[in-house]
């Protein structure tokens, strides 16, 4: 049998308050698609994306194909019980929030709360600043984007706009390598 190239699924959870571009932004790094209606259900959204080691690193061959699998909670669920076994069992974490909204971005601080309860404070993080798109309504300054990435130990800050595809793609790429360097080879 010839060496089999190493496959990983990590399960990310995609999280911030409501309407502040999680599934837009999933939508486009997945389908390379952005939609304007989304039906919204109770339960959260999933989606399946490989990254191909060639673009995780440059010894490409060295390195495995990882699959994020992409979660992000449809509707805003109150019950806490109804988001903890969203939590469980995540290897990366994506905080979203939306530039023309300042209260989304102080309530990153609450979500990674909650989260800490139920993943390793290690667990690799990036912090999406979401609708830069909307230059007239934006509020929220790279400089105070960037302190909060920094408070939280995020491997990345990404000003994206979901609307034109801007800086999805190496946001989700950049969690992928974070997740993907500390873990440990298997054999
Ligand atoms: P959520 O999953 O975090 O709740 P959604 O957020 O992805 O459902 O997006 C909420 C609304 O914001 C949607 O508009 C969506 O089209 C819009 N949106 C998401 N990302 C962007 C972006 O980068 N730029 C702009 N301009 N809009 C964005 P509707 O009108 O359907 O509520
Ligand atoms: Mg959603």
């Amino acid at each position: 049998m010839g060496m089999s190239k190493k496959s990983y699924i990590f399960k990310s959870i995609v999280v911030g308050d409501g309407a502040v571009g999680k599934t837009s932004l999933v939508m486009m790094f997945t389908e390379q698609k952005f939609q304007n209606q989304y039906i919204m259900t109770i339960g959260s959204n999933f989606a399946l994306k490989l990254i191909p080691s060639e673009i995780l690193s440059t010894k490409a061959k060295e390195y495995p194909d990882v699959r994020l699998q992409l979660w992000d909670l449809a509707g805003q669920p109150h019950f806490k019980a109804v988001r903890h076994p969203f939590y469980k069992g995540s290897s990366g974490i994506i905080y979203v929030y939306d530039v023309t909204r300042p209260d989304t971005l102080e309530h990153l601080n609450g979500w990674r709360d909650e989260i800490l309860k139920q993943v390793v404070p290690t667990t690799p993080c990036i912090v999406l600043a979401n609708k830069i798109d909307m230059k007239n309504e934006r509020k929220v300054s790279e400089k105070e984007g960037r302190a909060l990435a920094t408070a939280f130990g995020a491997g990345g800050y990404f000003e994206t706009s979901a609307k034109d595809g801007v800086n999805v793609n190496i946001g989700f790429q950049t969690l992928a390598r974070l997740i993907v360097d500390i873990t440990p080879p298997e054999d």
